[in-house]
């Protein structure tokens, strides 16, 4: 069945979804906006595969926008979750199973001495600033532009006119008194930031950066950028915050930070580290964590957090994945399926290029790896949104928007990076 065909039981659905859900999705990018069409209504995942509603099955590199690095429904993690939620679901009372998770957190992650559990991205980056504030007695906050913290009211914003303005939201409902406060500069750009530390560094409480960005696409930091970050946070007082809730764990054991080997001082964690169960995490230094409720003046609460049910699936998949090559492989493969579709394309005479960093990868239609998100916005988003729709049809779900990223799990096999290489062939032929 091909896109252009009413995909019947999904369309089904999407209509009827709509009427009780704004847009028929739980959370926006679900919804195919940004490459039209009907999104795919999943009812069962294996591996590296999921199922739509219409029974076609698909090879999934979403996986779950991170989340299931095990491929889906590994056994381990089920037979976990299962006898957790047997002997409840949620108590509002501390669990062993959160100390050894943060345990395991903090061994491997030598940044972080301590953490606090939260249940999504989303809280992990708007605590970890709210705490970089209190620590600092300083308002003004420094992000990038492209990069995705989640929708805390102060990081729905994108750079203002000039060069060192605060920023506008890009949300409705965000009043400009919650942006004022967040400085939006260029990333990769040290220019910039030395100029905004030279004129205002003893009012920055905190940087946030993705370190391995993957929300305007994959863009890697260079390691100027995130070392001039760091000797700035130092040298000013600033809170260096590493947003890993993508990164962590998806590129390397020990993330980015293991990888460019720089210590931020907050790291904010998630997808992984809940195995597609609702975990996330902020944490770092002993000392500024201290800050935070019940001991600190820094409030930060939640009714889920550190849920048990949750944190027995986190806690399987941060065992499994340090299983011995389990990196050289989930890399291998990301590092395959980026290769053979630059091959496909080039065959076909089609501008595109792609990266790969651990088990995450991007795909750009452009002659060059972009380094910014200006670069990767420059992209031909006609052709990704024709390549999208061909691979779907295909039976190959890639991220339903040009400035995502994409996720290989360590059950992709030769036989999945295979077929979705052939399948490319044959795409990028008809798509010319
Ligand atoms: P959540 O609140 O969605 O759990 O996490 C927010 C977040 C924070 N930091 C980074 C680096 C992230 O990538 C995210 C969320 N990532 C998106 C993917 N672009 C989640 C998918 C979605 O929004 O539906």
């Amino acid at each position: 069945m091909t896109t252009e065909q009413a995909t019947s039981r999904n369309d089904t659905l999407f209509a009827r979804a709509q009427l009780t859900t704004p847009g028929g999705v739980n959370s926006p990018v679900r919804a195919f906006r940004s490459v039209g069409g009907t999104p795919r209504f999943i009812t069962r995942a294996l591996g590296p595969h999921f199922w739509d509603a219409d029974g076609k099955r698909y090879i999934d590199y979403i996986g779950s926008w991170g989340p299931a690095i095990l491929g889906h429904a590994r056994p381990e993690v089920v037979s976990a979750v299962q006898a957790a939620a047997a002997n409840g679901l949620s108590f509002g009372a501390p669990t062993e199973g959160e100390i050894e998770i943060a345990e395991e957190i903090c061994r491997l992650l030598p940044s972080i001495e301590q953490v606090r559990l939260v249940s999504s991205g989303t809280e992990a980056t708007m605590s970890a600033l709210r705490l970089a504030r209190g620590a600092t007695g300083r308002d003004k906050i420094v992000k990038f532009e492209g990069c995705y913290h989640g929708h805390a009211d102060s990081l729905l914003v994108k750079a203002g006119s000039g060069l060192l303005t605060f920023g506008n939201p890009t949300s409705a409902g965000v009043p400009e008194d919650f942006v004022k406060h967040t400085l939006v500069l260029d990333y990769n750009d040290v220019a910039q930031l030395e100029d905004a530390f030279a004129t205002m560094g003893d009012e920055i409480a905190c940087v946030i950066v993705e370190p391995v960005a993957g929300n305007m696409n994959l863009i890697r930091a260079t390691p100027e950028f995130l070392q001039s970050m760091r000797d700035l946070c130092t040298k000013h007082g600033a809170v260096l915050i590493f947003d890993e809730v993508m990164c962590g764990f998806r590129v390397g054991l020990q993330g980015a930070q293991g990888m460019y080997g720089i210590q931020p001082d907050l790291t904010a964690l998630g997808k992984v580290i809940g195995g597609g169960m609702p975990v996330a995490a902020f944490g770092g230094r002993a000392e500024l964590m201290q800050k935070m409720a019940p001991i600190g003046p820094v409030y930060q609460a939640g009714t889920l957090s550190g849920n048990p049910v949750a944190v027995a699936a986190g806690m399987t998949t941060l065992k499994l994945i340090q299983e011995a090559g389990f990196y050289e492989r989930l890399s291998a493969t990301a590092n395959r399926l980026v290769a053979g579709l630059t091959e496909a394309a080039r065959e076909a005479g089609i501008d595109f290029c792609g990266d790969a960093v651990g088990g995450m990868f991007g795909m750009y239609f452009s002659k060059e790896v972009p380094g910014s998100y200006s670069e990767m916005m420059a992209g031909d988003k006609e052709r990704f949104n024709r390549f999208f729709h061909g691979m779907l049809d295909e039976g190959v779900y890639f991220a339903p928007a040009m400035f995502e990223a994409g996720f290989v799990s360590i059950q992709h096999d030769d036989a999945a990076i295979d077929e979705t290489i052939e399948a490319a062939r044959r795409v990028f032929k008809r798509i010319g």
